[in-house]
């Protein structure tokens, strides 16, 4: 018999179930980029290289996608590396005087 199906407790004539184990993976969250009019191509395939290790022809590629459709996802992580992420990159863009915008979505 399961753990998880009904029984018949012998003592008390009770029915009785064990808990079943409530695991679930913990969420995942996608890091995007914003497009805006203003930060050069050339410093978002930087960052895109540089946080988010992708290859000089990727990060082109992405950056050309978030330019023509407006967003566009860096990679997908933890909670915790993808808030470090976003800190990281937006810090980055404002210490260079840059509007570019990082944000994170539940995947
Ligand atoms: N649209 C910007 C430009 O024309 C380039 C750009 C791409 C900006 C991606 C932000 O996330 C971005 N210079």
């Amino acid at each position: 018999m399961s753990n998880f199906e009904p029984f018949e407790d012998n003592d008390s004539g009770i029915a009785v179930q064990d808990a079943k184990p409530k695991l679930k993976r913990p969420p995942l969250y996608k890091v995007i980029l914003l497009n805006d009019d203003y930060t050069p191509m050339d410093f978002v395939i930087e960052i895109l290289m540089d946080f988010f290790a992708m290859s000089e022809q990727k990060a082109t590629q992405v950056m050309l996608q978030i330019h023509t459709q407006g967003v566009g996802v860096c990679g997908t992580y933890s909670k915790d590396v993808a808030e470090t992420k976003v800190y990281i990159v937006n810090e980055f863009s404002r210490s260079h005087q840059h509007p570019l915008l990082c944000s994170m979505e539940v995947v």
